[in-house]
């Protein structure tokens, strides 16, 4: 197979949602993927047709998680959510995990892996933060440093343990779910990237590659080894 087919969650209609759509579909479709952006339905043959169908899946940034599905109430600071969106990425994501597809999950996708794991997430860390976080005009340049782990598959792919990187988030994860591990961090000790212990593969990463990737090649790598990780697989 030579394009392999990356299912990525419908972010939203309307002009906005088309665009920051569009800033994935271009960076796969540069690695040589074929895009299928999948609704939010949710009956569970369509997420097992989607699953069986699509080499790998990228879980992209949205609208805050409703606080339920971590087992907290909206505190002030928390944005409006996405329920049908949360409800099917969730559902989604855990049964590609299930078959051990290759995952890139970027900002909002970070949060939904770690929700899905069982953590929690810091509803607004505005208070919290030293660098500015959520930073949309800047989102083509590298705003503030991080810190990699070596031993982490972001670490190897970025040939590096720190890195300056954009920024579009006002939460964070906060406690990690069960099987996850911090692969990268900020100053503030926000997680900027997860790694799933013991599988295949998954990039999961707070800040946006996708708005970087124009600049700074070395962002397009990680759209670029997920890809050629799922055209392996479906060779
Ligand atoms: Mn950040």
């Amino acid at each position: 197979m030579i394009y392999p087919i990356i299912g990525i969650p419908l972010m939203g209609k309307g002009l906005f949602w088309r665009y920051m759509q569009y800033s994935y579909t271009h960076c796969l479709r540069r690695a040589g993927a074929s895009i299928q952006i999948l609704p939010w339905e949710a009956a569970p043959e369509a997420i097992a047709a989607a699953v069986s169908r699509c080499a790998g899946f990228l879980f992209p940034g949205g609208p805050d998680i409703r606080p339920a599905l971590y087992g907290q109430s909206a505190q002030p600071g928390c944005g409006i959510s996405n329920p049908a969106r949360d409800d099917f990425e969730i559902t989604l994501l855990r049964s590609a995990i299930e078959a051990q597809k290759p995952l890139f999950c970027i900002g909002r996708g970070m949060q939904i892996l770690n929700t899905a794991f069982g953590g929690t997430l810091l509803q607004d860390i505005k208070s919290q933060q030293e660098y500015p976080h959520s930073d949309f005009l800047h989102r083509a340049y590298a705003t503030h440093p991080i810190e990699l782990d070596p031993d982490s598959l972001i670490g190897q792919l970025l040939m590096t343990d720190a890195v300056t990187v954009n920024s579009l988030h006002h939460q964070a994860a906060d406690t990690i779910g069960e099987g996850l591990w911090i692969a990268a961090d900020s100053p503030e000790g926000f997680p900027e990237a997860l790694q799933i212990e013991d599988y295949p593969f998954c990039l999961a990463v707070q800040w946006h590659p996708e708005h970087m990737a124009y600049h700074t090649p070395i962002q397009q790598r990680l759209f670029q080894s997920f890809v050629d990780q799922c055209r392996k697989e479906t060779a």
